[in-house]
């Protein structure tokens, strides 16, 4: 009686534990090996104690069955779930899908009952080969008639996983989903209370919410809205988004606020520099990442050395100005209080998009510290 009263407290203890615990959940993506130099970044950099849960980005569907995508993934994944070997507690998930997958091949094989069966068929076998722990699905902007087999595809394959994990192959596989954080792709795209059921934990991509598409300066993943935002702009923030989510349903301890390690950038096309700025494209390529309108934290680092930075009082985020290019970021300061709120509102944890563009080598944001942003996010997520 004394013993099971014990054990009884014994696993209350754990549950409390692990309920308290925030997750980190990071993303890495497969193409961040192949930038020049110093920018080039391979599992073996990671922390393997940084984040609780590290996402590969992202693996192919072909004939209906999870791939690979590039002709080293393999190697990748192995290096990647090698850390595991220094961090026993430390979880890897493969994401499928992402930008270059589109949504329509998605489509395709989620709204047919044959070829859903293949895929999820064909996803334990592979993350148990390659020694995953589970699988994140990142199938950006479903729209209003995939509503259904979005929600039919994640309650399927979780369907799956606990079979399979019944029928004795290992411990029950992880599923999560990466979210649009904006309002119209997530009243079109997805029934949020329904897959919120099925899925381990969510993804919200808060960021993005500005860019190049636009004709004036803004800032890509503000905290709060902006004083001078208009009204069609008044869902883009971070603080809408995840309110917007709790109130579609999803349970806050399965919800991640998405924190970008990555900045966008302006060209301006007159002298004026504040946000609402007119533009005259995006921003010029960084060094290393070389896609216009975006920078790396890394490049942000050095783009700040000579250039004037201002914060953003009620948005709580910083931008910085050089020449006629603008740029709007996330710093440690700005993460600290995206964190904060995400604990007052009791929120599962952060999701970092992504390692590769942190400062994963600790050479170029002139502290010692390798990956400055995401420990960052990581102290305030422990801090008492
Ligand atoms: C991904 O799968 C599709 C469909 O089979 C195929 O056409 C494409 O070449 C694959 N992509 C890569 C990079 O392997
Ligand atoms: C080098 C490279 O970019 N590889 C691939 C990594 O995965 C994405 C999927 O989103 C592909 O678009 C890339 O081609």
């Amino acid at each position: 009686m004394l013993l099971r009263a014990a054990q009884t407290g014994f696993v209350v203890l754990i549950l409390l534990q692990s309920c308290s615990a925030h997750k980190l959940v990071c993303y890495y993506t497969n193409w961040s090996q192949y930038r020049k130099g110093d920018g080039s970044c391979l599992p073996d950099a990671i922390d393997p104690f940084l984040c609780t849960h590290v996402i590969y980005s992202f693996a192919n569907i072909s004939n209906n069955e999870i791939d690979t995508w590039e002709w080293n993934d393999v190697t990748l994944y192995d290096t990647l779930n090698t850390l595991k070997s220094r961090n026993p507690n430390l979880k890897t998930l493969l994401s499928v899908g992402g930008w270059s997958f589109g949504s329509q091949r998605f489509s395709k094989i989620a709204s047919k009952t044959q070829s859903r069966r293949l895929f999820i068929k064909s996803v334990p076998p592979f993350l148990r080969t390659h020694g995953f722990d589970g699988l994140d699905l990142a199938w950006l902007h479903p729209e209003r008639r995939d509503k259904r087999h979005f929600t039919t595809l994640v309650k399927e394959m979780k369907a799956e996983f606990a079979r399979e994990a019944q029928a004795g192959a290992g411990q029950l596989l992880l599923l999560s989903a990466a979210v649009s954080a904006g309002k119209v792709t997530i009243d079109s795209g997805y029934d949020v209370a329904q897959i919120s059921r099925h899925l381990d934990f969510i993804s919200l991509m808060s960021y993005d919410f500005h860019g190049a598409w636009r004709q004036t300066t803004g800032h890509h993943s503000p905290l709060f809205r902006g004083q001078m935002d208009a009204s069609s702009d008044r869902f883009n923030n971070a603080d809408y988004a995840v309110s917007y989510m709790l109130r579609l349903g999803v349970p806050a301890n399965k919800l991640l606020m998405g924190i970008p390690t990555f900045g966008r950038s302006f060209t301006l096309a007159s002298s004026e520099t504040g946000v609402g700025a007119p533009i005259s494209g995006p921003g010029l390529s960084g060094q290393f990442t070389k896609e216009e309108g975006i920078l790396a934290y890394y490049e942000i680092c050095d783009f700040l050395r000579g250039a004037s930075v201002h914060r953003l009082t009620s948005q709580q985020v910083p931008y910085a100005t050089k020449g006629n290019q603008w740029v709007g970021y996330d710093d440690q300061e700005s993460v600290k209080n995206k964190v904060q709120y995400l604990r007052n509102r009791q929120l599962a944890g952060a999701m970092v998009w992504a390692l590769d563009l942190d400062d994963f080598r600790g050479t170029l944001c002139g502290g010692a510290a390798r990956f400055p942003l995401t420990s960052a996010i990581k102290d305030a997520l422990t801090a008492a």
